[in-house]
């Protein structure tokens, strides 16, 4: 058997864990994540044989210690299976300071900074070490990745550090259990049962971000209600961190404006009212005598209709700086979300953050972040780089991500957002010559910012599957990857994901990853083709409603995006139109513009063009726009196909699930394309190309639709 000498209980439990979750094995509902340390072929089990030591970490009462020895232990026991070949090296894992065995081995541990680790052979052992310890923790899960993915471990030797610092998933978790944009079920944290009862899956929760780097948590919505900093609530979130902390997950809260007022009993919320500050400060005396290492707030202020600094005259700096002050002596940061838009729909929306931030440079306290959505409008399925990257050289900008599916499909539509993510980290901003990537500001690169931050909306739920579905995990996954590495792969990452998942056999793997990888281009192409955007119905942004004119603002509309009618289709963003292009650099304004952008990706983002534009293609828009519908439709057809021969692969469970979404998928794809080929048709006045089918139904059947049923909302 193995053993753990340093803290031999830990064996018991980690059998137990391996004996209960092996059980859990015939289920296979997803819960496992990407940790699922099921047996490996026996030809790789053999070769990781160098591994079947014992797992050593000196240093007893430090919890995140015990947990990677814990995870390796159970991880390799699931892996390589329990019994140990005799002589079989072992496995030291610590910190100079927490373990005599690392300090003696003199490991040259400079430049990994607090979470970066190192792994290495040494003789017939092997070291997992770092400068602290959530640093082993990150190298304990990185050494079973190795090994999961069926890597040759004989001769590891492995460096690695994270290269941004706050590794985020913003939770839009509403204290009544509702999620904001969640398809997983409702919320994972109970509030009603903290502190008194802790749900066991919240450590699950933990150690699945943990395994991915994650290390902080804003466990309420960016809509927060006022409640969130009551006493009662900051002792349930109390104790939350408590658990997360052993993860190395940091707690952060969303903080409402207006919480003086509301449960302050003060008159205002002006922040530069010394009574206002005194109040903030007091309460974040308070957090943090309940939660010591407690992270910092996310702002949502003046942003649709939310209260902000604003309503008394003043601006962002003000209200940041404030808050900033009350936590600078804690160490805690200000996420300040740049996600604003005035009422005035004379102004093109994509352009009024930056217009109301740039100017704003240099003025924030150094403990407060900028937090970017990766585009101008809202996580639509392609959008250009948001212009304030690049735009802001002196302030730390976080980039916010929308992990939940919001307007991809939401919980059903398999969309791989490892190449969305990807495309908006390597999107080349211009700000400084050729290179100057979003990755490169946003990991503070590139203006020598120490601090730098990465925010993923969470699409974790209380379904069982976490995410939704199977291959939801997959954006969670990748996200945890590119904050801690944004140069990475998005291929890399499915492979891995893949591999570690499903299965290591290659006729699996390479057709999953090939439909994971053309999912995302699909569902741009079957919604929002050629840089078209926000034709989602209202509200729920589930489902095709380019032709809706409820919205009660004009950019609640989808004409106010699309600018189409008889002439031509496309909002021009150009000089001549609302010149949001004249917000980049001239490079990227040329790559937008420009004739070498032969993937027309963003034509209709940012020009108006006629129905008889020829693009790249050789053929009319029109006729392309159609063409993109069906590559769409047809790429969702041949996900199933795919799927469908990959049966013998996988698990009836996981199987049967992913087989009927994509044949929902393909209904709902096949809706997309109809109703927008439907309504553009009433315009253009066109026929259709040859080859392409008419929509299955008048345009009125596709405009009677209310998605989902009212019955269901
Ligand atoms: C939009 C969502 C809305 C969020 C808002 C935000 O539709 O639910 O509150 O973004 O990010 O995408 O604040």
């Amino acid at each position: 058997m193995r053993a753990a000498f340093a803290a031999p209980f830990l064996l018991g439990l980690a059998l137990l864990g391996w004996l209960l979750s092996a059980g859990r094995a015939a289920a296979e509902d997803g819960y496992d994540l990407w940790l699922r340390y099921r047996p490996l072929p026996a030809a790789i089990a053999q070769a990781d044989a160098v591994l079947a030591g014992p797992v050593v970490a000196e240093g007893a009462g430090r919890p995140t210690l015990q947990a990677a020895q814990a995870e390796l232990t159970r991880g390799l026991a699931g892996l390589l299976g329990p019994p140990s070949r005799p002589g079989a090296g072992r496995i030291l894992i610590g910190t100079p300071d927490s373990s005599p065995t690392i300090a003696a081995l003199h490991l040259p541990l400079d430049g990994l900074g607090p979470e970066g680790f190192l792994i290495r052979r040494l003789g017939a052992d092997t070291v997992v070490a770092a400068n602290r310890d959530v640093g082993v923790l990150y190298g304990a899960f990185r050494l079973l990745r190795e090994v999961q993915t069926g890597r040759p471990v004989e001769s590891l030797d492995i460096r690695d550090r994270p290269a941004v610092k706050l590794r985020l998933l913003d939770h839009w978790d509403n204290l009544n259990g509702t999620i904001e944009r969640g398809y997983a079920g409702g919320s994972l944290w109970q509030w009603q049962k903290l502190p008194d009862h802790v749900d066991p899956r919240i450590a699950d929760y933990a150690r699945a971000d943990a395994s991915i780097g994650i290390n902080g948590a804003v466990v309420n919505n960016v809509n927060a209600s006022a409640d969130s900093l009551t006493a009662p609530y900051i002792g349930k979130a109390a104790a939350l961190a408590d658990v997360l902390r052993h993860w190395g997950v940091k707690l952060y809260l969303s903080v409402r404006w207006s919480a003086p007022i509301e449960i302050g009993g003060l008159a205002t919320a002006d922040p530069l009212d010394p009574a206002v500050a005194a109040w903030w400060r007091a309460k974040a005396d308070e957090i943090y005598r309940a939660i010591p290492d407690f992270g910092g707030f996310l702002v949502k202020a003046n942003s649709e209709g939310q209260p902000g600094p604003q309503d008394y005259g003043r601006n962002h700096v003000d209200g940041a700086n404030m808050l900033a002050d009350a936590l600078a002596p804690h160490g805690g940061v200000v996420m300040w979300r740049a996600f604003v838009y005035s009422s005035d729909p004379a102004d093109d929306r994509a352009k009024q953050a930056y217009r109301e931030f740039k100017p704003l440079d240099g003025r924030f306290r150094p403990n407060v972040l900028l937090q970017v959505k990766n585009g101008p409008i809202d996580f639509q399925p392609r959008e250009p780089f948001h212009p304030l990257f690049g735009a802001m050289p002196k302030t730390p900008l976080m980039l916010e991500l929308q992990v939940t599916k919001e307007y991809l499909g939401q919980g059903t539509h398999l969309v791989y957002l490892g190449p969305l993510f990807a495309e908006v980290l390597g999107a080349d901003t211009g700000a400084k010559g050729p290179g100057s990537t979003v990755a490169r500001v946003v990991d503070g690169e590139l203006d020598g910012h120490a601090l730098s931050g990465m925010a993923g909306v969470a699409n974790t739920g209380a379904d069982r599957d976490w995410s939704g579905s199977i291959f939801d995990q997959a954006d969670w996954y990748a996200f945890g990857r590119l904050a801690w590495d944004p140069t990475a792969s998005p291929r890399a990452i499915a492979e891995d994901w893949t591999r570690m998942t499903f299965s290591l056999d290659p006729a699996f793997v390479a057709p999953v990853v090939g439909m994971m990888l053309g999912s995302r281009q699909a569902a741009v192409d079957y919604m929002t083709p050629l840089g078209l955007h926000h034709l989602m119905a209202r509200d729920t942004h589930y489902g095709p409603a380019p032709w809706d004119v409820s919205g009660k603002r004009l950019d609640w509309r989808p004409p106010y995006y699309h600018r189409a009618d008889a002439g031509g289709i496309g909002f021009d963003r150009t000089a001549s139109g609302s010149d949001a292009i004249g917000q980049y650099s001239a490079a990227a304004a040329a790559r937008f513009l420009g004739p070498s952008d032969i993937s027309e990706d963003d034509l209709l983002w940012f020009r108006h063009l006629l129905w008889d534009y020829r693009t790249a293609s050789g053929r009319t828009l029109w006729d392309e726009l159609v063409t993109r519908y069906d590559r769409g439709l047809d790429a969702v057809i041949d996900m199933r196909r795919t799927w469908a021969g990959l049966a013998p692969y996988v698990d009836a469970e996981r199987y049967r699930q992913t087989a009927d979404l994509l044949r929902l998928q393909e209904t709902e794809a096949r809706w997309w394309r109809d109703a927008s080929i439907a309504y553009f048709q009433s315009l253009s006045h066109r026929p259709l190309p040859a080859g392409h089918a008419a929509p299955r139904l008048p345009l009125a059947a596709y405009e009677a639709v209310s998605f989902p049923p009212e019955s269901e909302r």
